[in-house]
């Protein structure tokens, strides 16, 4: 789906993050490229006040349950709340992550955490975004 992965696959832990809120194709496509990236995945996941902070608005679905349905997924070995993007370093280490991924628009932004880890950016699923559902769907609502 995604000819352009081109980073090779190790035995270590993988950690990405992200809100993952109204769940969609484009959230599964690149937590299933993460894994393939290592032999473990572990997900940070927005809590619903640092989602406050970063977009300007509630998530549709909150913490908890958010955190549930990414824990269900098969790819997903484990996942936590990520309380603020300043603490990469301090989650890496927690978790023994030897891979940071994120999708490319954070390209660039967290490439400091080179110093802890090997940061891969994944391309974007293209099309899709929970913004672009929320729109939909209110606009058909109306
Ligand atoms: N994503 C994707 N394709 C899409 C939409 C999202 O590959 N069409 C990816 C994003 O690039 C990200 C992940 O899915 O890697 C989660 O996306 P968001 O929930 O929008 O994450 P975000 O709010 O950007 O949170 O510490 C960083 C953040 O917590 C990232």
């Amino acid at each position: 789906m995604h000819p352009d992965d081109s980073s090779t696959s190790d035995a270590g832990t993988v950690i990405t993050f992200g809100t993952f809120d109204v769940f969609h194709i484009g959230h599964l496509a690149v937590l299933e490229r993460a894994a393939a990236l290592g032999g473990r995945l572990v997900v940070g996941v927005s809590s619903d006040a640092l989602n406050l902070g970063k977009k300007g608005r509630q998530p549709v679905f909150p913490q908890e349950e958010r955190l549930t349905i990414v824990a269900a997924l098969r790819c997903v070995d484990a996942v936590f709340v990520e309380e603020s993007l300043e603490l990469k370093s301090s989650y890496i280490r927690e978790h023994g992550a030897s891979t940071l991924v994120m999708g490319d628009d954070w390209a660039g932004k967290f490439d400091d955490m080179q110093e802890f880890c090997r940061v891969v950016y994944l391309s974007r699923t293209p099309a899709v975004s929970t913004t672009a559902i929320i729109e939909k769907i209110s606009g058909s609502s109306g």
